[in-house]
């Protein structure tokens, strides 16, 4: 069949699925995008000569829709993903950040920015970057350290082998991440003689890994010696589905579960071995068992600086570790015993080697009297009562109105350390939080992606101010599309969350204030959704309430204090260097705390 590039793609694109446990989906939901001369007469005709294809759906921002797409992602845990076209230059560029996010995150996006001229003939075609050195060089370049597989497409029939590259490495479960098919605006009109083969429904196994049974054995073993083990569940747990399985696991053995940000969710808040969030921003349950934990049991965690609190979070002198990880990079970490596999697949044959083994009753008791004491401080933040209110008690507020799916979405700011601490998760897909990356202006794209994802449940977007005004455009793309959002705008007049990260460095908060009244609501209320402005605790849950029964997207503007004291953080510590000479007393004093605080730092060889 005689097709363009462009078109062979979009049709290519449709006729994907994938499968996992039997169960298969459509890969593609849809293609986010925005029209230039680098994509309008290429992808942009392909997609309108075959609506019944793609939905196809117009953002306000590149970014802002390659977010989308990673939410998305992320709640169909990567077994589905949507496709982000682009122009060339500014457009094409505008979506080099979400790369790197879903990248960093290992989350499935496609983006196909348009590209230069392959023929060179209008040379330099406007919005192209000359270099005088390499004729094949174009901004699109960008996109290679940020995208786990890159192709240029410099002739129609190289769609082929780039198409059939793009879907392996984003159904890969250890490769995935942003895949960049720059498509130069000439090849992407152009036709060529296109094998049916090629565009028949093809359907992508997603396999579950089985680490080696040497390895396996090792591990158990270590396990079954280990007298304070602990478990930290990443993202990966959530994304293998491998809730219950972790949860059977931990009931028979009686290993208590942290979790991090993308891992939150592992357990229900309320399981007695659940201890909730680990390391920085950890609760004090979880950070005093992993002090003197003398083993760590990763799964599907690649143990950054907040999960580790930068590698002072684990102090026993002799604390190994078990790592169990799609990604062999992963489960290499920290000298541990690599458990190279799925999470599900792993944990159920661990259970088998573990039969009968279980930690003491002391170690599972004052673990789940922990969790209850922890659960109890969360009651007593919830409960605060100041005015303006404490974002503690905004968080319980939302808490209480979200149903038990209902999913909160964040990324950025103070509050994704205080929801990682307090927020009550009771289903594995209810806690969004992007913290690989945390991108200012993720909140409201991604909670529109989520949406898309999962009609059926609540989406509560919180962001701040400062979060909000760099990509409120994506609100409008949610009121184009009839998807409803409730968004709490928690306005602190400013980057509070960097303001007291500088005051606890010295430097008095420096450059983080929002000198400007801006109105937010009326901002918000400019862009289409429905606006309610709360000024106190109790105006809040009446406004949660009310946005409960529309049918359209909400926003709920709510003021915090930006200087007042936030929830604290609990036996904790992360590395952020303070100038080691300076003419300020408070640096200096800085200086010193933080060279006595970095002689904990670990290197767990
Ligand atoms: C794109 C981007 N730029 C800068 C940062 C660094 N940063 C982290 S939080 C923050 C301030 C966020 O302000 P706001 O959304 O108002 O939340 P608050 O800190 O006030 O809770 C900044 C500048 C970032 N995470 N992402
Ligand atoms: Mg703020």
């Amino acid at each position: 069949m005689r097709l363009t590039a462009g078109q062979a793609l979009v049709r290519f694109l449709a006729a994907q699925v994938v499968e996992r446990d039997g169960r298969s989906r459509r890969f593609f939901g849809g293609c986010f995008g925005i029209f230039g001369h680098g994509n309008v007469a290429g992808v942009g005709q392909a997609l309108h000569e075959r609506p019944d294809l793609l939905r196809f759906v117009p953002a306000r921002n590149e970014q802002g829709m390659v977010h989308a797409a990673v939410g998305y992602a992320r709640q169909l845990n990567r077994l589905g993903a949507w496709v982000c076209t682009s122009s060339i230059g500014p457009g094409a560029t505008n979506m080099v950040t979400g790369a790197a996010l879903a990248t960093v995150n290992r989350l499935p996006v496609l983006l196909v920015p348009g590209d230069v001229f392959a023929s060179r003939g209008p040379d330099p075609v406007l919005q192209q970057l000359e270099s005088g050195v390499r004729g094949d060089l174009s901004v699109n370049d960008c996109f290679i350290p940020v995208s786990r597989y890159f192709d240029r497409i410099e002739r129609p029939e190289q769609v082929i082998p780039a198409a059939l590259a793009a879907m392996r490495v984003l159904t890969s479960p250890a490769e995935t991440g942003a895949v960049t098919l720059a498509f130069p605006q000439d090849v992407q009109a152009e036709a060529f003689d296109v094998p049916e083969q090629f565009l028949a429904e093809r359907t992508w196994h997603v396999p579950r890994a089985l680490p080696d049974e040497f390895s396996l054995a090792t591990a158990a073993e270590a396990i079954r010696n280990a007298r304070r083990p602990l478990v930290v569940a990443g993202g990966g747990v959530i994304y293998s589905e491998a809730t219950d399985a972790l949860r059977t696991f931990c009931e028979r053995t009686g290993i208590p579960v942290t979790e991090t940000q993308a891992g939150k969710g592992s357990l229900r808040y309320d399981h007695p071995s659940c201890l909730g969030a680990v390391g920085a921003t950890g609760t004090l349950a979880a950070n005093r068992i992993a002090a003197g934990a003398d083993l760590v049991i990763g799964i599907g965690t690649r143990f950054g600086d907040f999960t580790t609190a930068s590698k002072t979070a684990f102090r026993d002198p002799a604390v190994r570790f078990v790592n169990v990880n799609v990604a062999e990079h992963d489960a290499a970490k920290h000298a541990g015993i690599a458990l190279t596999g799925d999470a599900r697949a792993t944990l159920e044959r661990l259970a088998e080697l573990l039969a009968g083994h279980a930690v003491d009753d002391g170690y599972r008791a004052e673990c789940s009297r922990l969790a209850r004491e922890w659960d109890a401080e969360v009651t007593r933040l919830y409960a605060l009562e100041q005015n303006p209110p404490a974002q503690s008690a905004v968080i319980g507020a939302v808490n209480d109105a979200a149903g038990p799916r209902d999913v909160v979405v964040c990324a950025a700011g103070s509050m994704p350390g205080d929801l990682h601490k307090l927020w009550r998760t009771r289903d594995p897909k209810g806690y969004h939080v992007e913290y690989g990356y945390s991108c200012m202006g993720y909140e409201i794209p991604a909670g529109l992606g989520v949406k898309l994802a999962a009609p059926d449940r609540d989406v509560y977007v919180l962001v701040g101010d400062g979060s909000y005004l760099m990509l409120p455009g994506e609100l409008v793309t949610a009121v184009q599309e009839g998807v409803k959002l409730t968004i709490v705008l928690v306005d602190n007049r400013g980057y509070a969350s960097i303001g007291a990260l500088s005051r606890s460095l010295g430097t008095d908060g420096f450059g983080t204030a929002q000198p400007v009244a801006v109105d937010l609501a009326a901002n918000a209320e400019s862009l289409g959704a429905r606006v309610i402005r709360a000024r106190a605790i109790g105006e809040l849950r009446a406004a949660l309430a009310e946005a409960r029964g529309e049918a359209g997207t909400t926003v709920i503007v709510v003021p915090t204090d930006r200087e007042a004291a936030g929830v604290p953080s609990y036996e904790t510590w992360w590395d952020v260097p303070v100038a080691e000479v300076s003419s300020t007393a408070s640096v200096r004093a800085a200086r010193e705390a933080y060279e006595h605080a970095r002689t904990a730092e670990r290197r767990f060889l």
